[in-house]
């Protein structure tokens, strides 16, 4: 029931913004569990496969240079509808259309430097985690604060 997993990145200009710990305050605060996180710099290929889907758009070959320009911080983060919940916690997006107190709403203004990533569904989640995670790599543990947070 909680075991749902999503993958959320903080992008290049949101780790040179400083906004790594802002951005995981908002679900280590509603009560998420991190259950992998590193920084890394992903490569052209590791990114063309990330946005295959993207890959007719017109922004794709821009998108993958901006993501690949320096380090960012990919996370695995689970708890009860965290797919959804983590992508109502980033905000729209286009950030200009992200209503404030959403992640895209409070910290960005254009869509090619929305600040973060996170799956769209459960199956691109898996798909996502799978990509950017060795297995090992996502702990497995019980949070503290579990039978506070879960009814
Ligand atoms: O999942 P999400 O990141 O909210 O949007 P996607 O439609 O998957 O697009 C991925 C990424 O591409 C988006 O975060 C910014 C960029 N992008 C863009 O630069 N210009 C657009 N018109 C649409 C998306
Ligand atoms: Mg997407």
């Amino acid at each position: 029931m909680t075991t749902e997993q999503t993958f959320i990145a903080v992008k290049p200009d949101g780790v040179q913004r400083g906004l790594i710990g802002p951005i995981i305050s908002r679900f280590e605060n509603r009560g998420f569990k991190l259950v992998a996180i590193k920084l890394v710099t992903p490569s052209k290929e590791h990114l063309e496969k990330h946005y295959e889907d993207l890959s007719d758009k017109p922004f794709f070959k821009g998108l993958i240079t901006y993501m690949g320009s320096g380090p960012v911080c990919a996370m695995v983060w689970q708890g009860r509808d965290v797919v959804k919940t983590g992508r109502a916690i980033l905000g729209a997006t286009n950030p200009l259309a992200s209503a404030p107190g959403t992640i895209r709403g409070d910290f960005a203004i254009d869509v090619g430097r929305n600040v973060c990533h996170g799956s769209d569904g459960v199956e691109s989640a898996k798909k996502e985690i799978a990509l950017w995670f060795k297995e090992g790599e996502v702990q497995e543990y019980k949070q503290a604060q579990f039978d506070w947070i879960y009814e």
